[in-house]
């Protein structure tokens, strides 16, 4: 099997090419999805039979669950793959091996909890508890402990989420460093109040640490919506402690206000917020655009269209941004833990690598490109994805993963040591994948928008 290497472009670091896909892409490329790719309108991309990327010939196919039924299950399976054992070395410092990567991984998707209704995060609470947070669309949260979801949601709050939009809901949640002190939480969802606007709030537990206080709501930052989709919807810790939140261009298709590269809106923006030392939030004087008249200061980068999904590599602090395209190209940003932010990001003069406003001859000197895409030909909305950093799996150390919404297939990327970008297509999934998600040792999970949390396994 080839992988297929993207060569580096010298000197901009993390502006790292996919030529060679994009090459092959452009002659492939039959037909664009029609109209807008949200995810009002996902459409079933058909892999073609003279696939670029190689599939693994030992690829297992998930097996969607029996939706039949209603009840909350919990399939409680071990992993055919023993956890490793570690033997004690007889020289008085003993060096860890790190085994050598293997990539591409071959992966299968196991089910592992089916709920009642449509869900669009998970995560954990970094807190030793080993419980897992289950977010519901329509505005609840359910603790999944011991391999099974409790019966009391842990949040509900459907009566302040508007969800009646496909990209609309209870969106995510984030728990902070401090959070065993502070017993407080984050979460980001459209609400009614606002008919659709972006809301991200602060929640305290209450005196059972399996139920929050629904009642304890706190708005630190709402967003004006101007339309139902690209909401962003992700909101996450970075390793300096701070709250990124991603938000969209506010929607419809175009950027027909020019949100994104606008930097005195929030919409199209990664924000970086201190939610720890504010009653609502304040802003860290390292983020680039403070005190500069008639910009927002809460902007850390910008350029985006809809980063629906964006993670840290939590052994590097690397932040992994997956931007949904429009009507052709899909795309995956890495910044760099050393970043300064002010990133421009592209959108909307540009679509993935491609000038977008105008069509052509567009300014591409000041933007930071991705450093992967697919077309349209292989899906239709991106959801990013974790850096594995497990301990089930130690070959896949530094693998990043990430797949297509609309029909399910699941990437694997990593960097090979030369700083080239390793990326293939490992999985056809078939399923609706709304999320990734990390448990607290770092294991991976993969989420079905209709319900179904699959463990992500080694191939057996
Ligand atoms: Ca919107
Ligand atoms: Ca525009
Ligand atoms: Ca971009
Ligand atoms: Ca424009």
């Amino acid at each position: 099997m080839n992988s297929t290497v993207f060569g580096t472009t010298g000197g901009t670091g993390r502006q790292i090419m996919a030529q060679a896909l994009t090459a092959i892409v452009i002659m492939l490329l039959l037909a664009a999805c029609g109209g807008d790719s949200n995810r009002d309108t996902p459409t079933t991309a058909v892999a073609s039979p003279s696939e670029v990327i190689a599939q693994p010939s030992s690829t297992a196919v998930a097996t969607p669950s029996p939706e039949s039924s209603p009840t909350l299950v919990a399939t409680e399976t071990q992993s055919s793959t023993p956890l490793p054992t570690v033997a004690p070395l007889p020289t008085p410092e003993p060096v860890p091996t790190q085994p050598a990567p293997v990539f591409p991984p071959a992966i299968s998707l196991e089910p592992f909890i089916v709920a009642p209704n449509q869900i669009t995060y998970l995560t954990h609470a970094g807190d030793d508890s080993g419980r897992l947070f289950l977010v519901e669309k329509a505005g609840r949260v359910r603790i999944i402990g011991d391999g099974r979801v409790l019966e009391t949601p842990y949040l509900d709050i459907t009566d302040l989420v508007a969800s009646g939009g496909s990209e609309q809901g209870l969106l995510s949640i984030a728990f902070p460093p401090d959070f065993t002190v502070s017993r407080v939480f984050y979460v980001n969802y459209t609400d009614r109040a606002g008919d659709g606007d972006t809301v991200i709030a602060r929640y305290h537990l209450s005196s059972d640490s399996n139920i929050a206080d629904a009642m304890s709501g706190q708005i630190l930052l709402t967003v004006d919506q101007p339309a139902a989709n690209h909401n962003g919807g992700q909101i996450q810790f970075g390793p300096d402690g701070y709250l990124y939140v991603g938000t969209g261009d506010g929607g419809r298709a175009n950027d027909p206000w020019d949100n994104a590269e606008n930097l005195s809106v929030l919409l199209g923006k990664m924000l970086r917020l201190d939610v720890e030392n504010a009653e609502t939030y304040a802003v860290p004087a390292s983020n680039p655009f403070v005190q500069q008249d008639g910009l927002r200061p809460e902007i850390w980068a910008y350029g985006l269209r809809n980063p629906w999904r964006f993670s840290f590599d939590r052994a590097t602090g690397d932040m992994y941004i997956a931007d949904v395209g429009q009507n052709r190209w899909e795309e995956i940003s890495i910044q760099p833990a050393a970043s300064a932010g002010g990133e421009h990001y592209g959108w909307d003069t540009m679509e993935g690598r491609h000038c977008f406003e105008p069509a052509n001859g567009c300014n591409r000197s000041d933007k930071e490109l991705p450093v992967a895409e697919y077309g349209h030909d292989q899906g239709c909305s991106i959801t990013g994805g974790y850096v594995y950093r497990g301990q089930q799996y130690p070959a896949w150390d530094g693998t990043y993963f990430y797949a297509d919404y609309c029909n399910g297939r699941i990437w694997a990327m990593r960097q090979h040591d030369s700083g080239d970008w390793l990326n293939e297509f490992i999985l056809d999934s078939g399923i609706n994948i709304a999320s990734f998600a990390e448990d607290e040792s770092g294991e991976l999970y993969v989420l079905d928008l209709g319900g179904t949390v699959y463990r992500l396994l080694a191939s057996p």
